[in-house]
């Protein structure tokens, strides 16, 4: 293996942000992680910090505010930042991934100036509202409406699950503008969320990742200028579906990073816990599920990396990635559950205790299979890409 430790040669550039967010993670995340937790406040003073450092807008080019790095950079400092906590961990996503990623691809220079700018240096936190409450999984049912008047759209409607919904200060939100043509009558707006019309509704009480606020968002009568419209009318959907390819490489890079905490403290706990004489990881019914969890890391590491390395690629060639998307989210998702349900079970009543962090990689690990498509989601995509059927 080499210097990294997973057998892939990274360039200077790509050690150097590793490290900077490794180390970044460790001093100033890793301390504050179980607080957070326990209270389900906002981590801003950590989350201004890492605007500062570059890692709200890694992708970004530096004349918009970005550090103009590649998507591999990205996801490397991503899986550093949630192995000390996925809840920073998927503030950092959606504001890398599910905002700025949208922006830079399908806004006007006047969008990305007043829209994109303080959101990639981080100064503003950048959210993405699509999900309603009758419509997850089913993404083109959303009712949030639409409807021009002059040069005014008046946006009307419910929203739930919104990553960031209760702090972000501008939101990429998707409603309806034409009911008949169904997904293609869903258009995409660009929302300065403290302008009056939109309302900061309940806060979603969850099991884990529960420092990342999320919350319901009413628009009642929100007045959005044309101006602010992102793509062509009608484009919504097809925007929204992009931009969730490139948000799964973060929840993907996200699940790398609960996985490979719950791994790495269960190799310690096995080398230093005893039992009937002996190191509890001599034993094959650890030993074994050792075995199993790093070879699980590791395969999704590659996914991981081949999903971003087919990202880079599509800013040259428009090449789509959804399938290399997919198969990334579903495996490393379902690799941090496995991890973290092993960790629980090798540290016993310890990795039951609320005293360290197992527990919290458990409840926090769950998610990934299922925001931003859920593991079924996943399965439907990438089997519709390789048969053709649907
Ligand atoms: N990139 C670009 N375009 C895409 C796309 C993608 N990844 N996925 C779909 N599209 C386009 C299709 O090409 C099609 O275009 P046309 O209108 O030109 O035909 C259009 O979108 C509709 O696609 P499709 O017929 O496959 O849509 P379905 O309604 O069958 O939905 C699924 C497809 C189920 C895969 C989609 O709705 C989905 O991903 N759902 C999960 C949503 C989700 O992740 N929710 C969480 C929200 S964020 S927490």
């Amino acid at each position: 293996m080499s210097e990294n430790g997973h057998g892939f040669t990274l360039s200077d550039e790509h050690k150097m942000i590793q490290k900077a967010a490794r180390d970044f993670a460790e001093k100033e995340i890793k301390p504050i992680a179980a607080e957070f937790d326990e209270s389900g406040d906002f981590p801003k003073d950590t989350i201004n910090k890492m605007g500062e450092l570059g890692f709200m807008g890694i992708e970004v080019p530096e004349k918009y505010g970005g550090a103009g790095m590649d998507s591999l950079a990205y996801v490397l400092a991503l899986e550093e930042i949630s192995k000390a906590d996925a809840s920073h961990g998927i503030i950092m996503s959606v504001n890398n991934s599910l905002y700025n990623y949208g922006l830079l691809k399908y806004g006007t220079e006047y969008q990305k100036e007043t829209f994109l700018i303080p959101i990639a240096s981080g100064e503003k936190i950048g959210a993405y509202s699509l999900t309603e409450t009758v419509a997850g999984s089913d993404a083109s049912g959303i009712r949030g409406s639409a409807v021009l008047k002059d040069d005014e759209y008046v946006l009307n409607g419910r929203k739930s699950w919104v990553s960031g919904g209760p702090v972000a200060d501008y939101i990429v939100v998707f409603m309806m503008t034409d009911p008949d043509q169904k997904h293609r009558g869903i258009s995409a707006f660009l929302i300065d969320a403290n302008q009056p019309g939109i309302i900061r509704d309940k806060k979603e009480p969850k099991l884990g990742i529960r420092a990342s606020a999320t919350s319901e968002l009413v628009f009642e009568d929100y007045r959005c200028p044309v101006a602010n419209r992102l793509g062509e009318e009608g484009e919504g959907f097809k925007i929204g579906m992009t931009v969730l390819d490139a948000g799964r490489i973060g929840v993907a890079s996200q699940a790398l990073g609960i996985a490979g905490a719950a791994y790495e403290a269960s190799v310690a706990y096995a080398k230093e816990r005893e039992a009937f004489g002996k190191k509890i990881g001599q034993f094959q019914g650890i030993a074994f599920q050792l075995a199993d969890m790093k070879t699980r890391l590791e395969a999704s590491r590659l996914l991981v990396y081949q999903a971003a390395i087919a990202k880079e690629r599509h800013k040259t060639t428009g090449e789509r990635y959804t399938l290399e998307a997919s198969m990334a989210k579903l495996f490393a998702s379902e690799t941090a559950t496995f991890c973290a349900n092993a960790a629980v079970q090798i540290h016993g009543a310890m990795g039951y205790s609320k005293e360290l962090p197992i527990e919290r990689y458990y409840r926090d690990a769950k998610i990934t299979e299922i925001y931003e498509g859920t593991s079924e989601i996943q399965r439907l995509v990438i089997s519709r890409l390789e048969t053709g059927l649907r």
